[in-house]
């Protein structure tokens, strides 16, 4: 998509007070009183990819040297992960988190994002996921208004929905996640 390629290379060329440029256009999300309460989170991670290997090639014939990519993600502080997809730079992960929730639309609920390659008892390898100087990822989302928010509560990411492609600027280990967020209310 035209619009997501654009998008990463905002990320990648700027800095952060500038993330809300990467979403230009998009309708305006219809406000709900924020009195509501809110019964679920959801995350749902479709997508990672890199240029680059994460590991060393030990088995001939093999791709082992790509790599082994899995996603762990946190609601409200409530963590999970998902299984490593083997030998891949184009992982198609696949990975939905539901937190059951009862607050209000209106609190922010702090969510983090972040991508490993599997390397067993070795400890796994971080990619880069983050155009800043961090690896993962801290937002905040806000039911009430849709938006996933930087913790200055106004750097809009990404809005209820929509698939929101992020890229780290890592030399050697960064990659790029696609995903997308939901709630429901009470
Ligand atoms: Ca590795
Ligand atoms: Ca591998
Ligand atoms: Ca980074």
């Amino acid at each position: 998509m035209k619009f997501q390629l654009t998008a990463i290379g905002l990320f990648a060329a700027t800095t952060l007070p500038l993330l809300s440029v990467v979403l230009p256009g998009l309708a305006q999300v219809t406000n709900v009183s924020s009195t509501r309460n809110v019964r679920e989170v959801t995350i749902i991670v479709e997508r990672a990819t890199t240029e680059h290997n994460f590991d060393p090639n030990l088995i001939p014939l093999k791709d082992d040297e790509k790599p082994d990519f899995f996603t762990r993600v946190s609601i409200a502080g409530e963590t999970r992960s998902s299984q490593p997809l083997t030998d891949r730079k184009d992982a198609p992960i696949n990975f939905t988190m539901t937190k059951q929730l009862n607050i209000p639309a209106g609190n922010a609920i702090p969510i983090a994002l972040k991508l490993f390659d599997a390397d067993g008892t070795s400890g796994d390898d971080q990619a880069d996921i983050n155009p800043g100087s961090n690896r993962d990822w801290v937002f905040y989302y806000q039911p009430s208004s849709g938006n996933l928010y930087l913790n200055d509560m106004r750097t809009v990411v990404g809005q209820v929905g929509r698939l929101i492609t992020l890229r780290g600027n890592e030399s050697g280990k960064n990659a790029t996640i696609s995903f997308r967020v939901n709630h429901v209310f009470r």
